[in-house]
C-alpha cells in the first residue's frame, strides 16, 4: 500500500506525505522498495536539527525560521521529535496550533512524533520521514527536538547542521561543558536575550568555544535572539547559510552526509539482526532461566553467548 503514495509525496501532496509518516510512525510494515523508490527520486534538503532544554524557544524559534525560509523562497518540512513524549502525530498542543497555520500552504509540512518508549527507533523513524520530506521536494527540513540528555544525540546524528539554542540562564561554565551539548552544535544561539545576562553567557560561550573546539573542527559561531519579537533571525538564517557554505567547502558536509548514510545501514544491521535473532522459543529459554534472581546462575555474557551458540533445533 505505500508504494501506491509515492505519486503524491513526489507531487508534494500533503495528504500522501502525512499518511506515509503515519506508516513509519507506527511501524506498520513498509516495503525496502518504498524507500528504493524515495531514494532513487530525491535531491539532498538541507537538514537542519534543533535542539535545547525545555521551553528555551525552540518551538518558537521554528516557527521564526520556517516564515524566513518561505520568505526567501524556500519550502520547508519540520518534525518536532519529542523522546520524553509518548504521543504521536501531532497531539502534541502547541504543535497543533502551528500546524493548523499552514494547513492550507504546501510549501510547510509540519509532524511531531513521540517516542513510543523506544529512543532508537525514534531516531530512525524520524530519519525516514525526513526522506519522504527529501522526495517531496522540500528544500530545508527542520528538526526540532527536545534537548534532555540522549534524544538529541540522535537528532544531531539526522542532520547536517546542528543548532543549540540556550537561555540567559542556561549556567556556567562547568554546567554548559557538562551538558554535553558543546560537541553536537554547529552553531549556538542565546534565546530570550531580552533576558538579563544574555551578552554575559555570550562572552562566557565564546571563549569556551575558543579554547574547546578540537583542530580541524569550525569553531562554533553563537547568535543571539529574541524568537517571540522575531529579532535576530535573519541573522541566523543567513549564519545558518554560511555556515552550511564553509562546511561545504571543507568538505565537512559530504563527510557528514557520507558518514549518515554508513550509520543508518550499520543501525538498520544491527536492528534487523536482532528481530531475526529473538524467536520465541529464546525469548522462552532466557525467561525460563531468569524465574528468580537465585536461579540466574551465569553471568550475562554467559548467558547472551550460549543464545548465540544454540542452534534452533537445541531450543
Ligand atoms: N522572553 C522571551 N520569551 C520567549 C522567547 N522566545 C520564546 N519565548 C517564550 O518562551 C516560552 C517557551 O517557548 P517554546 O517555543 O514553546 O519553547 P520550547 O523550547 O519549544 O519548549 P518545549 O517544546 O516545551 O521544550 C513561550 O511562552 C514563548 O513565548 C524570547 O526570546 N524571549
Ligand atoms: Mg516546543
Amino acid at each position: 500500500m505505500p508504494k501506491e503514495l509515492i505519486p503524491g509525496i513526489l507531487d508534494n501532496d500533503t495528504g500522501a506525505i502525512s499518511k506515509a509518516i503515519t506508516r513509519i510512525e507506527n511501524d506498520q510494515r513498509v516495503p525496502d522498495s518504498f524507500f528504493s523508490e524515495l531514494h532513487e527520486n530525491s535531491s539532498q534538503s538541507i537538514r537542519i536539527g534543533i535542539t535545547g532544554p525545555p521551553g528555551s524557544g525552540k518551538s518558537t524559534l521554528t516557527n521564526e525560521l520556517i516564515k524566513t525560509c518561505l520568505s526567501s523562497n524556500k519550502t520547508v518540512g519540520v518534525i518536532a521529535v519529542d523522546p520524553t513524549s509518548p504521543f504521536t502525530g501531532g497531539a502534541l498542543l502547541g504543535d497543533r496550533v502551528r500546524m493548523n497555520k499552514y494547513l492550507w500552504d504546501d510549501r510547510v509540512f509540519i509532524r511531531s512524533m513521540g517516542s513510543h518508549g523506544d529512543l532508537g527507533g525514534l531516531a530512525r523513524k524520524a530519519q525516514e520521514a525526513g526522506d519522504v520530506l527529501a522526495a517531496s521536494g522540500k528544500d530545508i527540513i527542520l528538526y526540532e527536538t527536545i534537548g534532555v540528555g540522549q534524544g538529541e544525540h540522535d537528532v544531531a546524528k539526522a542532520a547536517d547542521l546542528t543548532v543549540v539554542i540556550l537561555v540567559p540562564e542556561s549556567g556556567d561554565e562547568i554546567q554548559l561543558m557538562k551538558a554535553g551539548l558543546i560537541e553536537i552544535a554547529d552553531l549556538f544561539v542565546i534565546n530570550k536575550s531580552d533576558r538579563d545576562g544574555a551578552n554575559r553567557l555570550a562572552s562566557l560561550l565564546k571563549n569556551i568555544l575558543h579554547n574547546f573546539t578540537a583542530r580541524g573542527k569550525i569553531e562554533p559561531p553563537v547568535f543571539n535572539t529574541v524568537a517571540n519579537q522575531g529579532q535576530g533571525i535573519i541573522d541566523l538564517f543567513m549564519g545558518i547559510q554560511d555556515h552550511l557554505k564553509l562546511m561545504e567547502g571543507k568538505g565537512m558536509l559530504d563527510n557528514r552526509r557520507l558518514n549518515r548514510y554508513r550509520d543508518r545501514v550499520s543501525d538498520l544491521i544491527r536492528e534487523r539482526l536482532e528481530d531475526k535473532f529473538w524467536t520465541e522459543e529464546k525469548r522462552a529459554f532466557l525467561n525460563q532461566a531468569t524465574q528468580t534472581l537465585n536461579s540466574i546462575k551465569s553471568a550475562p555474557v554467559i548467558m547472551a553467548q550460549k543464545l548465540l551458540d544454540r542452534q534452533p533445533d537445541e531450543f
